[in-house]
């Protein structure tokens, strides 16, 4: 997808590569206080007169339980000289359930490396690819099939890297951070939990796609490469939780 620049003054001081998602080292914490003044933003005064009584309001529905999984060839991940193993994915599985999204992600036995390996999860929470961000990477490969309304990228090789992103617009500019999320190693792979409130109380139904990168140590730092599998490969529909 386009780089992912995250909104904030700051500089981000960590990012040193134009690799697919450009905002690692963004802190989250600047945005995070701007979400909590803007949520207590607007409450009524002391003074304000009481408002007439009104009908209890309609219990939400019970939330859904959604499962689904999508695979891919084991094998096709872009190769690049200077990293010494290359993300392959084969499988991933996103279920709905008590309000939460879990994501997990497979590799190829021996491809997924926590200290160099970035997976981000891109969420079509509206089925829409005429909302969000175009497409999975720079060339706006499969903006007919995805528009990208929150990215959740799932970055281990330091802590507190991975981020939630919601993104609003068309450009990946006007994506934001709301979380950072925990996420856990597995055998060949990770898994992680959202809660639904944070992409906007979806009801869990949306479509997605997986994409992988990977970074390259490059003396004291590194450059993220570019993306090296995608999962479902592009131009094959999204995968669908629903
Ligand atoms: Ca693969
Ligand atoms: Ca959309």
């Amino acid at each position: 997808m386009p780089s992912i620049t995250a909104t904030e003054s700051r500089s981000c001081s960590s990012r040193m590569g134009g690799g697919p998602a450009g905002w690692r080292g963004c802190g989250s914490a600047w945005l995070l206080a701007l979400a909590v003044a803007a949520a207590g933003c607007g409450g009524g005064g002391s003074g304000s007169p009481a408002a007439p009584s009104t009908p209890a309001p309609t219990p939400p529905p019970a939330p859904l339980s959604l499962r689904t999984d999508v695979s891919d060839p084991a094998g096709d991940a872009l190769r690049r000289a200077l990293l010494p193993v290359s993300p392959d994915l084969v499988s991933a599985r996103l279920e709905t359930s008590g309000g939460n999204l879990r994501l997990s992600a497979r590799f190829t036995p021996s491809t997924f490396d926590v200290r160099t390996t970035i997976v981000a999860f891109y969420l079509d929470t509206d089925f829409n690819p005429s909302t969000g961000v175009s497409g999975v990477n720079d060339a706006l490969d499969d903006a007919a099939i995805l528009g990208l309304d929150y990215v959740i990228i799932v970055d281990l090789t330091a802590p507190g890297s991975g981020a939630v992103f919601h993104c609003p617009g068309r450009s990946s500019n006007t994506c934001r951070i709301l979380n950072r999320p925990t996420a856990t190693a597995v055998a060949d792979g990770v898994d992680l939990t959202v809660s639904l409130s944070l992409l906007g109380n979806d009801d869990g139904r949306l479509a997605f796609k997986l994409v992988t990168w990977g970074l390259v140590p490059t003396g004291a730092t590194f450059t993220e490469t570019e993306e090296l599998d995608y999962m479902p490969d592009v131009g094959l529909p999204a995968g669908r939780l629903e």
